[in-house]
């Protein structure tokens, strides 16, 4: 409160003026994905920030891998090097009309699914460029001051240098490690490492699912949950596959909160590669649970065309978002196939 005392000729007046808040009073715009403009002061999110809007695809999202700049060492080891930047004051539209003040590695939640050869040297160039502290934790293995625990790097411009061997082979996720924990991973500060054999694996569609849950309301239970972020997205656009072509998902469950999660494949089974360090598949199943941050590698292929839902079988956490769907298309040639794979 700002008190305020005049005094004019000699009569006392007290003046009052509540705190006033340059974020409350500031109007935002956003336009929806349906062309919907919204307006807002950003209050219900968080009156602390002043916003700026990203857009997240998870069509893009689900494909994309980064492999770093190449080079090589005197003793002719790979050098990957990345540049990841932490920031925490971007406004998602998470679902039609929901915004939702995300945290970002590189402008995107989750963060860029990084990806080296198992033996590479993977240097990780981090910029806090968010107002709090902030670090990245990768699972794996790597020196303690590597670790992304004891050395918070400052907001404002902090950096540090993850430098490390990609290893062991598998997929792992990175997170920050910043207390409190559960309020630095569910505002979205996670991605996918994924460490490749050095034989790689056999040719195949390739894709990361990400399981996450969205706590819009701050009461610590989750409000959304969803495959890559957006609710509902794949049942909306339904992920196009082929027939009698290897497909392999990278899933990884970041969803906080709920003590488990679970990924259930219609009309089919997968091979499941828990922590996928082990080359040979442990499971032949439709049906797999995850605790937080357990992560594994399906493998399948679909003989018959047509479409097939993927879901959380916890029904809460499907009818909430978390349900998707393979849209199976004819391939009467699988030879004729590009199929991409890492390099
Ligand atoms: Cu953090």
């Amino acid at each position: 409160m700002i008190l305020v005392i005049f005094v004019i000729f000699g009569i006392s007046i007290i003046m009052i003026f509540p705190a006033i808040s340059e974020a409350q009073s500031e109007q935002k715009t956003f336009v929806t994905h349906s062309g919907a403009v919204v307006t807002t002061s950003g209050e219900v999110l968080d009156p602390l920030y002043t916003v700026s809007s990203v857009e997240f695809d998870p069509d893009e999202y689900l494909r994309n891998f980064e492999y770093g700049r190449l080079s090589v060492s005197e003793t002719g080891q790979t050098i990957r090097d990345y540049t990841i930047i932490a920031e925490d004051d971007k406004i998602q539209e998470i679902s039609p009309g929901i915004f939702y003040n995300v945290w970002t590695f590189n402008g995107t939640v989750p963060g860029p699914t990084i990806r080296a050869t198992e033996g590479d040297l993977v240097r990780v160039h981090f910029i806090n460029n968010g107002s709090k502290e902030h670090t990245i934790h990768f699972h794996g293995i790597h020196p303690a001051g590597m670790d992304g625990v004891f050395e918070p790097v400052g907001g404002n411009g902090g950096q540090f240098i993850y430098e490390f061997e990609a290893g062991p082979v598998g997929v792992h996720p990175y997170h920050c490690h910043v207390m409190p924990l559960e309020e630095h991973i569910v505002h979205g500060l996670y991605g996918v490492f994924i460490v490749d054999p050095k034989e790689k694996r056999s040719p195949a569609d390739e894709m990361v699912m990400v399981l996450n849950g969205l706590d819009t309301d701050f009461d610590t239970e989750n409000n959304f949950y969803a495959v890559n972020t957006i609710p509902f997205y794949y049942q909306h656009h339904p992920i196009q596959i082929n027939t009698n072509e290897l497909i392999r998902v990278y899933v990884v469950n970041m969803v906080e909160f709920d003590p488990i999660n679970n990924l259930h494949l219609h009309g089919n089974l997968y091979k499941y590669y828990p922590t996928g360090t082990d080359l040979v598949p442990s499971f032949y199943t439709d049906m797999i649970t995850l605790s937080q941050t357990e992560r594994g590698i399906m493998e399948f292929e679909y003989e018959y065309p047509g479409k097939y839902l993927f879901h959380a079988h916890k029904v809460e956490f499907s009818e909430k978002g978390w349900v998707g769907i393979f849209l199976v298309k004819d391939n009467p040639d699988k030879n004729s196939q590009k199929v991409e794979y890492g390099t």
